[in-house]
């Protein structure tokens, strides 16, 4: 299967202020794209990966040939984790259900003491990364992880996660990576994540 950069649903200014407009352009076609297109060139003439989903590649990683285990998971990962972020995204946020909310409570508290958590979870990923809520059998819990390594392959359901690589905030928030994130709760589109449950 040829992997394809997804469209936005969105326009790339829709973000505004919170995600601005130029790192909404070069973040999804160049990163995104480099990552489909890198992820394609790894399968290419492999047709017994090349006919794997993403989800089976990236729950698969050591059952792929070396040759190709490290481009698989970077680029792989890079293309299933844009694809989540950027669907976890709309203009305005739209808002958490009572229901949702109160499994946050269980699982962390509060709203804010989840908020809280995820912050400091995305501030602490030194380097490139992400921070993420996930689903571990319906438990849910605040995990991070380096690079463009995915959930998944740990075993773990991706509910809402935040690239926290430079390239997605440095152009509007420079090295104000608290800032960024704060932004980001104005654009989350809950009932996207609550879906994910
Ligand atoms: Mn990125």
């Amino acid at each position: 299967m040829k992997f394809v950069l997804p469209e936005l649903n969105y326009k790339t200014d829709a973000l505004e202020p919170y995600i601005d407009q130029k790192t909404m352009e070069i973040h999804h076609q160049k990163h995104h794209g480099a990552y489909v297109n890198n992820l394609n060139a790894a399968l290419e003439g492999k047709p017994e990966f090349e006919s794997m989903t993403i989800e089976e590649l990236l729950t698969g990683l050591d059952k792929l040939p070396e040759s190709i285990r490290g481009a698989v998971r970077n680029n792989g990962g890079g293309h299933y984790n844009h694809t989540l972020f950027w669907e976890s995204l709309t203009p305005g946020g739209k808002s958490i259900s009572p229901e949702f909310e109160s499994k946050l409570n269980e699982a962390f508290g509060s709203l804010e003491a989840f908020k809280a958590a995820f912050k400091d979870a995305a501030l602490k990923r030194f380097g490139s990364g992400w921070a993420w809520l996930v689903s571990e059998g319906g438990k849910l819990k605040i995990v991070s992880t380096p690079n463009q390594d995915a959930p998944i392959s740990d075993g773990l359901s991706e509910l809402l996660g935040l690239d926290v690589w430079e390239h997605a905030y440095y152009l509007n928030y420079q090295n104000r990576r608290a800032d960024y994130i704060e932004a980001f709760w104005s654009v989350v589109d809950w009932s996207v994540v609550e879906g994910r449950l």
